[in-house]
């Protein structure tokens, strides 16, 4: 079988030659995140060996224990991006501010992220990942960025988002509003190599993935949804890493949930961080994604860190809640 040779440098390069007004921004912002996504592989690999296992002893914004590879990641992600001089600030799941960014203030994007999504795996070399997305600015460059209002913008507004996935291989996928794109991190050489364009999610397996222990907390229509799928012979899969999970159902098939509960009614995940760059991907893939009532992708944030409910997947399996809710 022949080799797949095409590394993600020359597959954006030959989607640009498409776009003629393209100003080769995205090149060097993808791959600035392809740097960091390598380098943090490169610690997730070995975090074993090296003194980066376990947690630093602080409290995040989310009141979560950091752990070291966040801390890591984070850094990672704020050092590849700072060179390109495109990004005027940085919003971090693990900070609680903007981060700004040395002489950016002509940048004409922001960039936000999850460096390490499903940190608690870290521990028990399970899958983690990263989730990033980028918007244009709304300020005018070189007047002073006002970073909150630059980033809190509504899903459908992304320019960019994508995850990578730490796991058995290094995948990084994304997209710019064309299809969903796949690379696999070839560690002989270093770099991400296509595996796979213009990805589509047509439905196909019985799988939902969702925390059931949470399940005593759930409304009874999330109870009776869930008494549902089962019926019909789903299978339940998760992992404890979105990334991952969502991945899965991505190129097989299915649903991951994560619902408002009595404790919280507006669930655990982060709308900028989490949901709205991947609600990006999975409609560019011909998925949807819902907070149960509304497309995550046209909800409007209010705060950096906030929370929403998250039914995210195979339009089919997202239809089935709505209409449960509806
Ligand atoms: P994190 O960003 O702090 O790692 O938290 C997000 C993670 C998701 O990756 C995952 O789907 C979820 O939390 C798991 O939560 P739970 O352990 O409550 O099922
Ligand atoms: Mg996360």
């Amino acid at each position: 079988m022949p080799q797949r040779t095409l590394t993600i440098t020359q597959f954006i390069l030959e989607r640009e030659r498409d776009h003629p007004q393209a100003t080769g921004d995205f090149t060097a912002l993808l791959n600035a995140i392809a740097l960091a996504g390598k380098r943090i592989s490169v610690d997730v690999n070995r975090a074993g060996l090296t003194d980066i296992i376990g947690r630093t002893g602080e409290i995040n914004v989310q009141d979560e224990q950091v752990q070291k590879l966040d801390t890591i990641a984070n850094t990672q992600f704020v050092t590849a991006l700072t060179p390109t001089g495109l990004v005027c600030a940085i919003g971090s799941e693990e900070v609680e501010e903007p981060i700004p960014i040395e002489h950016g203030e002509d940048g004409r994007y922001v960039v936000l992220f999850d460096p390490l999504d499903g940190s608690s795996n870290i521990d028990v070399a399970a899958p983690i990942g990263t989730i990033f997305s980028i918007y244009r600015r709304k300020t005018a460059p070189g007047s002073g960025s006002n970073a909150l209002e630059d980033m809190l913008q509504p899903g459908r507004d992304l320019e960019a988002a994508g995850y990578v996935l730490y796991g058995s291989s290094t995948m990084m996928a994304y997209s710019t509003g064309s299809g969903v794109h796949l690379f696999t991190l070839d560690p002989a050489i270093g770099e991400f190599i296509l595996t796979d364009s213009d990805l589509r999610d047509d439905g196909g397996a019985k799988v939902y993935s969702t925390n059931e222990g949470n399940s005593s907390r759930w409304n009874q229509v999330d109870i009776d949804w869930v008494g549902q799928l089962k019926s019909e012979g789903y299978s339940a899969r998760y992992i404890g890493a979105l990334v991952a999970d969502f991945h899965r159902n991505l190129l097989r098939g299915g649903i991951f949930a994560y619902p408002g509960d009595s404790k919280s009614p507006n669930g655990k995940l982060r709308l900028l961080y989490e949901a709205a760059p991947l609600s990006f991907v999975i409609e560019q893939a011909g998925g949807k994604a819902t907070d149960g009532r509304q497309r995550i992708l046209d909800i409007v944030p209010t705060e950096l860190h906030q929370r929403t409910p998250l039914y995210i997947g195979s339009a089919n399996e997202v239809d089935r809640i709505l209409a449960m809710r509806s």
